[in-house]
């Protein structure tokens, strides 16, 4: 009886919802709830947010590391498995080199380069290679790096990582991992530069168009109403969203 109650209830509230309209907000498009252990879906290219930390470590001499990558694809190759860190490979003469990454967390794995050179990673243990789950250029100001790929990487695995030919039989690769740069953007609908905060995605990724790292919108289906506006005394509206009127 107090299930069917219940279910009436259910009914009543789906009809009360229907009546009013759309919701104000759309549900969040949030990545959050995706399989951590892949690149999230609609990811098309890495963020500013990590492409920038992957170029400051670049930039920083004290963050390079510098390896002599074997000739041949090894487990026994040296390993380049700390993040954070600029590997300087030198590789084989007009060859390619290899070195090998074991991650310490299941994800997802972006790997910079300061050159534009054939990169294949290879599951050590089973030879299969790994497909890039994404691949494009880099062209954040100031950076030596041009390319990033991701790989989604599973933690203990040693993985070979093959580059080259290269230029001078030089190439420096930055590994990020992707959960650790993350930046949530805020949905900003009426497109006043500030969003929504209840309406948000954490990602490591380009964020879906209209959305915004500024937050605190407590309007945001009108444009004039924004931190950043000016109170109107009188009309009634708390114009700068600081939660009062004058
Ligand atoms: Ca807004
Ligand atoms: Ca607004
Ligand atoms: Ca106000």
């Amino acid at each position: 009886m107090l299930k069917m109650k219940r279910i009436a209830l259910g009914a009543l509230l789906s009809l009360g919802l229907t009546a009013c309209g759309p919701m104000e907000e759309a549900p969040e498009a949030s990545f959050e709830a995706q399989d951590s252990q892949e690149l999230e879906a609609g990811c098309t290219s890495m963020g500013t947010g990590i492409t920038t930390h992957a170029c400051a470590h670049a930039g920083n001499p004290t963050d390079h590391v510098a390896i002599t990558a074997s000739a041949t694809r090894t487990t026994s190759a040296p390993a380049i498995s700390t993040k954070h860190k600029a590997y300087d490979l030198t590789l084989p003469s007009s060859a390619e080199g290899s070195v090998t990454y074991v991650p310490a967390t299941t994800g997802s794995y972006a790997f910079y380069r300061t050159k534009n050179v054939a990169f294949t990673v290879v599951n050590g243990g089973t030879s299969a290679t790994v497909p890039a789950a994404l691949s494009h250029t880099v062209s954040a100001a100031g950076c030596t790096l041009v390319h990033v790929s991701v790989y989604d990487l599973t933690a203990g695995t040693t993985y070979i990582v093959a580059a080259g030919p290269a230029s001078g039989n030089t190439v420096t690769v930055v590994p990020e991992f992707l959960n650790d740069t993350r930046t949530r953007y805020y949905q900003d609908a009426d497109s006043d530069g500030y969003g929504n905060n209840s309406v948000s995605v954490l990602t490591a990724c380009t964020p879906p168009s209209g959305y915004t790292t500024q937050r605190f919108d407590c309007n945001d289906a009108a444009v004039s109403i924004n931190p950043g506006a000016t109170e109107i005394c009188g009309n009634g509206v708390d114009d700068n969203c600081d939660g009062s009127q004058c």
